[in-house]
């Protein structure tokens, strides 16, 4: 057949017309005299004045490794002189825009996204950063589980495959997710060493060796679960687009909380150790040795906690994890763990804690991790619209079966997942609903994992359910506080797409083998060698003779009456 067409329409209008491609829908600006559309950009060309990034100097010497053993490591809060330099080298340049994973497909790789930017970003300031990209993906392949899901490539985000992340209740720390905003600093723990000043009486400096005295600061052993506030993004994502910075939003799913046990000490005593605070101190600032890019700006990893988390006992200095030494990727040779909080507190390589009077300024903590009213726009959005994010609400995720699975069952669909809760609540109860959340099944107490104040539950539970073709299985968990989810993403839903807490919704096709028909007909697929799968497939034989059929109509009403 023909097909040349005369046209205006592009080839992919209908898809465009029909939402099915936003990443190259034109916003409608109906504001003035007459609409206007305006197109999504086409990528830039490159622009690079080789001139300016050269008049700022060596960059092997200015942006060398600040330490000794400490590689990958470049000091940056101490020195504002050297944060301007490489500021200039990124504002002499430009760099590709963000990937548009969100309304444009998600590619079919593993990794899912290179970060080819966050790359480039770091050859450009050169020196001890240029190794970093390269040296991060060594370690991720040296120390993580072959089976991971590699989000972004660099900085690396990965997490568990669905099947791997409730396999067991602590997580082997193989497969314990990675949420990373740079490189991994590969550090010598002889070289390495704490600093601990600001507004304490006495600022001090602890090498691992100190820490590790027990006759100064007792032992803490703990099982913690950490959860990342963009855990379960994906479905905020799959409903409406939000932020698209593929760092801060790298497209979680539900893997993206772990549980392990870890053993340190706990910060308080530190700081008890330095004298105390003083003059107003009132919050704790971590800071971490890789570097973060925001807005051609260069820094540490830098957040605060308040001195009242850490004055309970719930912020830990960690170097165990699952009876052994912290992995690299995990913070080695120290970590922060805030309990509770989300993951974003707990601080990997860290160097240096300054005792601060308020909320620390740096972007992690005051622009990022912010929650904002669903009703404030992009254009408009102050940070301080935003919620700054600490402890996580309740909040539960279903495992198996997936989100448009087709299931075979005999009345009932085994289902497993978890739940947890933050801020040092825990799940109490779980419920599955099988026609949407109108109705609830309690998930019997048994089939929960033990109850322990700082850690997910798992949960398995065979869900009833007699009909079959598409229904929605959803979960929603009640903390010991009678927290509950909301019960849709939209709820939930904001323009950070952080804290998918909403109960979690799968669409699942029931085949049930309880019922005497498909029982029999699913024999016949196999008795005939018929595929099953597709779901879509036409039937490839008769559901019914014509013997079977006109003895329904001789035994029933005709289809029309006429009296
Ligand atoms: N230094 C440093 N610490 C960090 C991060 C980071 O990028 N750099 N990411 C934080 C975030 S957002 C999370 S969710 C947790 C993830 O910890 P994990 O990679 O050990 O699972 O680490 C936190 N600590
Ligand atoms: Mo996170």
């Amino acid at each position: 057949m023909e097909n040349n067409i005369e046209t205006l329409n592009r080839p992919d209008e209908w898809k465009i017309e029909q939402g099915l491609a936003g990443a190259k829908l034109a916003i409608l600006d109906q504001s003035g005299h007459d609409p206007t559309t305006i197109l999504p950009q086409p990528f830039r060309n490159a622009v690079k004045d080789q001139a300016a990034i050269e008049a700022v100097g060596d960059r092997k010497k200015l942006f060398a490794r600040e330490r000794e053993g400490w590689k990958g490591y470049v000091e940056w809060e101490r020195y504002p002189e050297k944060k301007d330099k490489a500021q200039k080298i990124l504002t002499s340049q430009t760099f590709p825009p963000n990937p548009e994973f969100q309304m444009g497909p998600m590619p079919d790789t593993n990794p899912v996204l290179p970060g080819t930017h966050w790359k480039m970003w770091h050859h450009a300031i050169g020196g001890e950063l240029d190794s970093v990209p390269e040296d991060s993906w060594k370690t991720v392949l040296r120390e993580k589980h072959p089976d991971m899901l590699h989000l972004l490539q660099f900085p690396y985000n990965g997490e568990p495959p669905k099947r791997l992340v409730t396999a067991k209740t602590v997580t082997p720390n193989a497969l314990h997710f990675v949420r990373n905003h740079g490189g991994i600093p590969l550090i010598d723990e002889d070289k390495w060493n704490l600093v601990l000043d600001g507004l304490v009486a006495h600022p001090k400096t602890f090498t691992l060796e100190d820490l590790m005295d027990e006759t100064r600061f007792p032992r803490v052993n703990k099982l913690v679960t950490m959860q990342c506030s963009g855990t379960r993004r994906i479905e905020q994502i799959s409903l409406y687009a939000g932020q698209g910075d593929e760092v801060p939003q790298a497209p979680w799913a539900e893997g993206a909380i772990g549980t392990a046990r870890y053993v340190g000490i706990s910060l308080k005593k530190v700081i008890k150790a330095c004298g105390g605070l003083v003059n107003g101190a009132k919050h704790l600032e971590f800071y971490g040795a890789e570097t973060y890019f925001k807005n051609n700006e260069v820094m540490n990893y830098v957040v605060s906690v308040p001195w009242s988390k850490v004055k309970a006992n719930e912020v830990l200095l960690t170097w165990e994890m699952n009876g052994e030494p912290l992995p690299k990727i995990h913070g080695y040779p120290l970590r922060v763990m805030v309990l509770g909080y989300i993951g974003a507190r707990s601080v990997k390589w860290l160097y240096r804690i300054k005792a601060i009077e308020n909320p620390s300024r740096a972007p992690v903590q005051s622009k990022e991790y912010l929650y904002f009213p669903q009703q404030v726009g992009k254009h408009n959005q102050r940070p301080t619209d935003g919620i700054q994010i600490q402890e996580m609400p309740v909040s539960s995720a279903i495992m198996s079966p997936w989100n448009k699975q087709a299931v075979i069952h005999n009345g009932k669909i085994t289902c497993k997942g978890w739940a947890y809760s933050g801020g040092g609540r825990w799940p109490e109860r779980v419920e599955l609903s099988a026609d949407g959340g109108f109705s609830w099944y309690t998930v019997p107490l048994e089939n929960l994992s033990k109850k322990h104040k700082w850690t997910w539950r798992t949960w398995h539970f065979d869900l009833p359910c007699d009909v079959e073709g598409w229904i929605e299985v959803v979960c929603r968990c009640w903390d010991n506080s009678i927290n509950t989810q909301p019960l849709n993403v939209r709820a939930a839903w904001n323009w950070g797409l952080h804290v998918t807490s909403s109960a979690h919704r799968i669409s699942v096709y029931s085949i049930n083998k309880s019922r005497p028909l498909t029982k029999q007909r699913l024999e016949k697929f196999e008795h005939t060698g018929t595929p099953l799968a597709p779901l879509t497939w036409p039937e490839e034989f008769p559901t019914q003779t014509w013997d079977e059929y006109d003895k329904f109509w001789r035994e029933h009403d005709p289809r029309d009456v006429d009296d």
